[in-house]
This record gives C-alpha cells, sequence and structure tokens, in this order.
C-alpha cells in the first residue's frame, strides 16, 4: 500500500530526535540504583609485565571502600575467559593461537590499560582515588607495538600458546593462478601500503550498571551495547557470570557505538560478578582517557601487493600479503575482520580472475582490536583503489578508464575470494559522480587554483562492500560461533495502534523512524501509531544486533516476515467479519475494506476483534501478534564511486577538500534523509581516517595519542559540503530490495581522498593520516628529486 507521506521513499524527520536533542534520552550512566556503588578499575601502566603482587589494603582502609577485588578471586569463582567467536584456521589446517584473556588480569599485563583490579566505592571519586591506592608490583617486560617488528625473531612473546606472537597465518584464493598471472602481465604495479590505526570515539563512553537480585538470583545490566541478546548469551553461555535465563540485558539509548559496542569487556563481566560479590549496584562508566585505552581500536594492517595488467589494462593477476595488528588479545570478532571482512573483498568492482591473499594475525602490546565502522572493508578497498589510481597513472590511462575496463557487468558474480555479488550498475555509479563532480570541468579549475599557488587534485574510488551479515549457514561453516539471522515481533494491540518488538540496536542510525516507515507504508497507517520497541532482552524475544549494516537487510526483512503473518489474520478476521472472500480485502486509507464497496474495518475494529475473540473465524486463535526470524541468502553487496577533489598549499602542506561527490547503490531506499546522514557521518569518518586520525604507541606500548590533544577528530570546518546522489539497483536477496547504507561513506571514502592529495602534489609516495607535515614531506620529496634531476 502506497503511503506517501510517511511510507518508503519519505524523507521522514527522526521521530527519536525529539527526546535526543532536548536531552531528554535516557543512556546507562542516566541509570540511578538504589544502593548503588560505584566500580574504578586498577590498570597497568606498563604494556607488558609480570604481576609481582597487589596490595589492596591502603584502599580498603579508605571509608565508602566497599571493596576490591582481583582476578584470582575472579576466576576463583568460576567467570570464564573473554574469548574471540570466530574459529579461522590457519593455512596448515592449525587452529588460530587464542591466548587466554581474564576479565581482571592474574599473573600477567599485556596493554596499558590492562585491568588488575577493581574498587568499588560509595561514589566515582572514592573509587578513583581508592584504586590509585592499591599497589601492584610490576616486573616489566619488553614490548612490541608494530604488527610487522611483532613476527621478528626475537621479539618478546606475549602468549605462551602464540609462538612468535602469530596468531593465524591463512590464505584464500589461488595462489598458483595469481602468480601465473602476475608472470603474464605486461605491466606490474606493486605498492606497500599501511592502514592507520584508528580509535573509534562514539559521543558517549561505555557504561555498565550492574545489579544482583540476592532473593531472585537474578542480575539486571544496564549497558551500552549495539546488540544486548549476543551480550546475554556470551556473559552466561562462555563467561559463565549468570545463566542465561537470570540475567536481563538494557541496552537503553546508546549514543553511537561505530562497532567499539558490539563486544563485551572486562568492565561490564566485572560490574556484573561485583553486584554479586558485593551484594550492591555496581556502576562504572569510562572517561574519555579510559576509552582511548580500552574501546576496541580498528584498522592497523600492513600490506604489500601486486597487480598485473596486459597491453590492454585488463587485470591478469593481483596478490596480497598483509599482517594484521589485533593487539594484546583477541576481541569477540576480531579474526573474522582482516580475513572474512577483509580479503574476500579485495576482488572490488573488478574481474580478477587470478586472485590470492595472505593474511598473518598477530599479537602487539597494544589495547585489542576488532571491528570498526567498515571493519576489512575499508582496508580492503584503500589497497585496491590506490592499485588502481596508482595503476592508471604508472599506465599513463585515465583512472576511471582503467577501472571501467575492469568492471564486473553482469550478476550474479562468483569472485575467486568467495563472494557471490548480486546485482549492482558499477557504470551508472561512476557517470554519475563524475557527472556530479563536474570532472570535465577540472583542468580549469586546477589551473585557476595554480594561479593562486594552490595545488588541486582529483581522486577516485570505486568501493564495493559487503553487509547485511548473515545468512548464518554461511558464516557458520566460515567460523561464526553464532547465527546471524533476525528476529522481529509485530503486535497489533486491540486499539489497532501496532508495537514491533526488533532484535535490531538503534543507536544513531534512526531506527524508530525507518522501521516504522515500511510498517506505515504496509499497513497505510499514521506513522505515530507506530512505535518500536528494541534493547531490552526481557521485552524482544531474541535478535543479534546491529553492526555491518544489516538492521535494514536483515532486521527490517523479519519485520517484513512478521507483517506477512499479521496481513494474512488480518485479512481472515476481515473476510469473516465483513461475510467476503479473502481475495476481496484490500488494506488501504487506514482500513481494511472488501474491494469496490463501501464496507469497511478500522485498524481499532480489526485489533478489538482480535483481542475480544467473539465472533473469529472457526478455529482461530484469539489475538494479533506474529514474530519471525529471517536469515537470508547472502550479504548484500553495496557499491558507488566516490570522488574527491583537493586543494593543497604547498607552503605548509596544509590540504582542503574543495568537494567531495559520492554515488552509491543502496537499493531500495527507505528514508533517503537518514540514508543522506548515515553517508555524510561514514564519510566524515573516512575522511578523518584519510587526513587525521592515528592511534600512535610508542616503542614501549605507551599511547601517545590519549587525549583530544593529540589524537585528530574531524570537526566541521574540516569537512566540506557533501554532494551526495543515488543509482541504485535492486537487491535481489531481501524482501524489501535494500542494501546496508550504514558503512559505506568510512568504507569508500579514504583511498578517494589520498588519490586526491597525491595526484595535486605529484608524490604517490604519502601514507595515511596525510596531515600537514606528511603531505608537507612528501612535496618537499618532489622538490628535492627535481633539483636532483
Ligand atoms: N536505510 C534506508 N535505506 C537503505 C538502507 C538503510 O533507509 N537502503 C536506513 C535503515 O533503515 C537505518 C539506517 O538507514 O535506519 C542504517 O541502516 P543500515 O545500513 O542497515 O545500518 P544499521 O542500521 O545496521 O547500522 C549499522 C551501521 C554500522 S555497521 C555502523 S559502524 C554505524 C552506522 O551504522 N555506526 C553508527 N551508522 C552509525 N550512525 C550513528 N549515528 N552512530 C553509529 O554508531
Amino acid at each position: 500500500m502506497a503511503n506517501g507521506a510517511t511510507g518508503i521513499g519519505a524523507r521522514v524527520k527522526r521521530k527519536e530526535d525529539k527526546r535526543f536533542i532536548t536531552g531528554k534520552g535516557k543512556y546507562t550512566d542516566d541509570v540511578r540504583m538504589e544502593n548503588q556503588a560505584y566500580a574504578a578499575f586498577v590498570r597497568s601502566p606498563h604494556a607488558h609485565a609480570n604481576i609481582k603482587s597487589i596490595d589492596k589494603s591502603a584502599a580498603l582502609a579508605m571509608e565508602g571502600v566497599v571493596d576490591v577485588l582481583d582476578g584470582h578471586q575472579l576466576t576463583g569463582d568460576g567467570i570464564g575467559n573473554i574469548i574471540c567467536g570466530w574459529a579461522v584456521t590457519s593455512k596448515d589446517g592449525s587452529p588460530m593461537n587464542m591466548g587466554a584473556w581474564s576479565a581482571l588480569a592474574t599473573q600477567k599485563v599485556r596493554y596499558v590499560g590492562d585491568a588488575v583490579a577493581v574498587v568499588i566505592a560509595d561514589t566515582q571519586q572514592l573509587a578513583r582515588l581508592a584504586a590509585e591506592a592499591v599497589e601492584v608490583e610490576y616486573e616489566e617486560l619488553p614490548a612490541v607495538v608494530k604488527a610487522d617488528k611483532s613476527l621478528a625473531k626475537g621479539a618478546p612473546e606475549i602468549h605462551e600458546n602464540a609462538p612468535g606472537n602469530l596468531i593465524y597465518d591463512w590464505e584464500i584464493g589461488d595462489e598458483a593462478k595469481a602468480d601465473a598471472g602476475l608472470a603474464a602481465a605486461k605491466h606490474i604495479t606493486e605498492m606497500e601500503i599501511t592502514n592507520n590505526r584508528l580509535s573509534p570515539n562514539p559521543m558517549e563512553p561505555r557504561s555498565a550498571v550492574a545489579t544482583y537480585d540476592e532473593a531472585e538470583e537474578h542480575y539486571t545490566l544496564y549497558t551500552t551495547s549495539q546488540n544486548p541478546h549476543v551480550a546475554r548469551l556470551v556473559l552466561s553461555a562462555f563467561y559463565n557470570v549468570a545463566p542465561e535465563h537470570k540475567l536481563r540485558v538494557i541496552a537503553p539509548d546508546v549514543g553511537g557505538g561505530f562497532g567499539a559496542k558490539i563486544y563485551i569487556y572486562p568492565e561490564e563481566i566485572t560490574c556484573l560478578w561485583a553486584s554479586m560479590k558485593t551484594n550492591r549496584s555496581v556502576k562504572w562508566t569510562a572517561d574519555r582517557s579510559e576509552a582511548f585505552i580500552t574501546d576496541a581500536h580498528g584498522r592497523d594492517h600492513i600490506s604489500t601487493a601486486k597487480m598485473g595488467f596486459d597491453e590492454n589494462g585488463k587485470i591478469t593477476g593481483f596478490k596480497v600479503d598483509t599482517i594484521a595488528n589485533l593487539g594484546a588479545y583477541m576481541s569477540l570478532f576480531s579474526s573474522s575482520v582482516p580475513t572474512y571482512l577483509y580479503a574476500t573483498l579485495l576482488s572490488g568492482q573488478y574481474d580478477i580472475q587470478n586472485l590470492h591473499a595472505n593474511v598473518r594475525a598477530v599479537y602487539t602490546n597494544t589495547v585489542p582490536v576488532d571491528a570498526y565502522r567498515g571493519a576489512g572493508r575499508p582496508e580492503a578497498c584503500y589497497l585496491i583503489e590506490r592499485m588502481m589510481e596508482t595503476a592508471a597513472r604508472e599506465l599513463g590511462m585515465k583512472p576511471a578508464e582503467l577501472r571501467a575496463k575492469n568492471f564486473i557487468r553482469e550478476f550474479p558474480h562468483e569472485t575467486p575470494v568467495i563472494m557471490t555479488y548480486d546485482s549492482g550498475d558499477f557504470d551508472a555509479n561512476l557517470a554519475q559522480a563524475e557527472e556530479a563532480a563536474d570532472v570535465a570541468g577540472f583542468p580549469a579549475r586546477k589551473a585557476e587554483a595554480a594561479k593562486r599557488g594552490k595545488l588541486r587534485g582529483l581522486g577516485y574510488s570505486c568501493y564495493i562492500e559487503a553487509c547485511g551479515i548473515a545468512p548464518s549457514a554461511a558464516v557458520g561453516g566460515l567460523g561464526a560461533g553464532v547465527g546471524l539471522w533476525e528476529s522481529a515481533e509485530v503486535r497489533v494491540n486491540p486499539v489497532g495502534t501496532i508495537e514491533i518488538l526488533t532484535g535490531s540496536h538503534s543507536h544513531g542510525q534512526g531506527h524508530e523512524t525507518t522501521f516504522a516507515q515500511i510498517v506505515a507504508e504496509r499497513f497505510d497507517l499514521p506513522i505515530d501509531n507506530v512505535s518500536i520497541v528494541h534493547g531490552d532482552t526481557d521485552k524482544v524475544q531474541f535478535g543479534m544486533g546491529t553492526y555491518g549494516s544489516r538492521s535494514g537487510a536483515v532486521g527490517m526483512s523479519a519485520i517484513v516476515k512478521a507483517m506477512d503473518k499479521v496481513e494474512a489474520k488480518v485479512r481472515k478476521i476481515a473476510a469473516h467479519q465483513l461475510e467476503a472472500s479473502e481475495d476481496d480485502i484490500v488494506i488501504e486509507g487506514g482500513e481494511v475494506k472488501v474491494a469496490g464497496t463501501d464496507k469497511a474495518l478500522g485498524w481499532h475494529e480489526i485489533g478489538l476483534a482480535a483481542y475480544t475473540a467473539h465472533n473469529l473465524p472457526p478455529e482461530m486463535e484469539p489475538g494479533l501478534k506474529e514474530s519471525a526470524f529471517y536469515d537470508p541468502s547472502n550479504f548484500t553487496f553495496p557499491a558507488g564511486t566516490y570522488i574527491c577533489e583537493v586543494e593543497v598549499d604547498p607552503e605548509t602542506g596544509r590540504t582542503e577538500v574543495v568537494q567531495f561527490t559520492a554515488s552509491d547503490d543502496f537499493g531500495t531506499i527507505i528514508n533517503p534523509m537518514i540514508v543522506e546522514g548515515q553517508v555524510h557521518g561514514g564519510l566524515a569518518q573516512g575522511i578523518g581516517q584519510a587526513m587525521m586520525e592515528q592511534v600512535i604507541y610508542d616503542d614501549d606500548g605507551q599511547l601517545i595519542t590519549g587525549s583530544y590533544m593529540d589524537y585528530t577528530m574531524p570537526r566541521a570546518a574540516d569537512l566540506p559540503f557533501y554532494s551526495v546522489h543515488h543509482a541504485s539497483t535492486t537487491c535481489p536477496g531481501n524482501p524489501l530490495g535494500m542494501k546496508g547504507c550504514g558503512e559505506a561513506g568510512a568504507i569508500g571514502s579514504p583511498p578517494a581522498v589520498i588519490n586526491a592529495i597525491t595526484d595535486a602534489i605529484g608524490n604517490n609516495n604519502l601514507s595515511m593520516p596525510a596531515t600537514p607535515q606528511n603531505v608537507w614531506n612528501a612535496l618537499q620529496a618532489v622538490t628535492a628529486s627535481q633539483a636532483a634531476e
């Protein structure tokens, strides 16, 4: 049914924004429990050390300190180690080397910030003061922070069961074919590419409030989670904190996550356990400094790559060797990021028959690394799109021409790295972006900039990514420890309003609006009659949560399935009550009608009929509420072309992004305004990665970029007005035809920026982030080589 004003395709303003912009959101730190105490963690100041002793006496003597708990007590109570839930097998058939990670370290600390003990006290200030008073004696060990150095002979060994710090040595594709393809090439482009380590920086830091009810032997955890049901499952099944039916996890309003709030961290585990130990509600909220040293970081790859081309510019072979830094411990999905979310996307938008990638994942004495917006796909896109632009320069071809020569044009297309692209029109996105960016007018703009003493450059990125992460059987076969379906329940109330209970979790993506839009469209109801319930394991039957831009393609599809069931029942009730054939029932104008007559029932009448059950068809169950689980048959494959135009000041290296154009294919678009907002946010993060963000450790493993004085986040003034466009193909894999949009901007934009800057300065040797200093150094190298000639 059409519902033009608020249905599919309408730019409906976000329903949730009223409470967010008036300060009425309810976040975890807003939760105040009776008898609440506060946790403060005693953290390692060393990157690598043995714990010799812990002296709690001074802290325990402070008035208002409830207890000081350590790792021996935690493990003594049977709390299990933190695990990585995705098993990756090395190419020699051996399992990955997962080192033990206790929520509170017992013998050894492995990164600055590793938790050693927790203080529970009456106030937050007191807890923090008392944590300072806990004396831990350490025996310092040498540390290693860089992925390649960690693999080097003689590097300090971080986990006993991971010799040489190697977690796995994994491959995908056919190496012999890739070698043969390169051997047959007329031209080979070869590059070393690093992908800088990032900190996720959601606006709301992580937080937990745990309560133990002794009489019921029941736990409640309020937490900043993107997936409360997964948290409950993991906390009960793996960490043994509480049985699943005795644990309620609530993720109320959550102020952004970007991946960092998928995982179950030491702090939540410890707060739950401490609430039982102390019989107090226990609250912990990270401050920004703590977030920098505890939130899982992202990216951090070092790669070498070779791409071969024939005389026509067609790719003959592609070989990639990557070392991925996973930090000190394996976080929940860490193993899957540099393997199944990265190397499987290395075919990009191109028809590459001969492809091989090798990935070694390593431990270092740094914060654990896991999925951060894009997770693996930005690393793949950056690598391919830097290679393509570089190859075009080396071959003397236009970057767009080289790409178009290699585009995939027939779907479904199976790549040699196990992905089956289902749909797309890469030419359409490229053409749309080139037109919107006025590529034809670039030479004139460059000449005009030159008159002002500025260097202007243009860079492309043609990205593809796999999101809508599922299907369960496929990910299970690849090592995932969970299924990746989604569930939903549609409840029509007796008064005809509708509640949608979903296992997806909204923490900035506008689900309360878009999810309501598809219901308003289907049942032709005012959007205000529909409300969305999420984020509470006691309310929503089950769910796998929000990451991998899956809530549209998977979460909303589950709602569609449940709506199918509701509609079937509504038709039966209406046909019975209106004495008509089910085939003649239509749903429109907020009513359920007999086509071609004036016989109609309002939704409130249908609802009332279902719940009073006075006059239902024989054998029909009373009530009107249906649930569904949805497991798609494939990922979705958003794709597009991004074109970045920059102006560099050669005096200072300062670079301005003067124009950024995006043409995306997100399939059916439910709410263009929300989708544009998602693209804007992703672009800000991608441009941030390309130009300013970088986590830096010194050689001893001390975090240098531990505050916003040293870790540069992009601000509004650093970013241009984006020019965002859509050229869509329908996704055949889900009932709405949607592809995910939540990560695309962060995936596609970094190579476009670096390609533009390197074009401007005439030096291809530039790594992210392109800070003024890095750009200036690259410019000096150009001047030096010109002087030498
Ligand atoms: N949508 C749409 N039409 C489409 C695709 C999506 O209208 N064709 C809508 C959806 O209905 C939803 C929103 O766009 O309201 C994003 O949908 P989707 O792409 O499915 O992504 P998710 O909802 O699963 O969100 C996850 C994604 C990820 S993985 C990260 S990381 C990320 C992102 O979303 N983190 C975010 N966007 C974020 N935005 C904010 N504000 N905060 C974060 O932490």
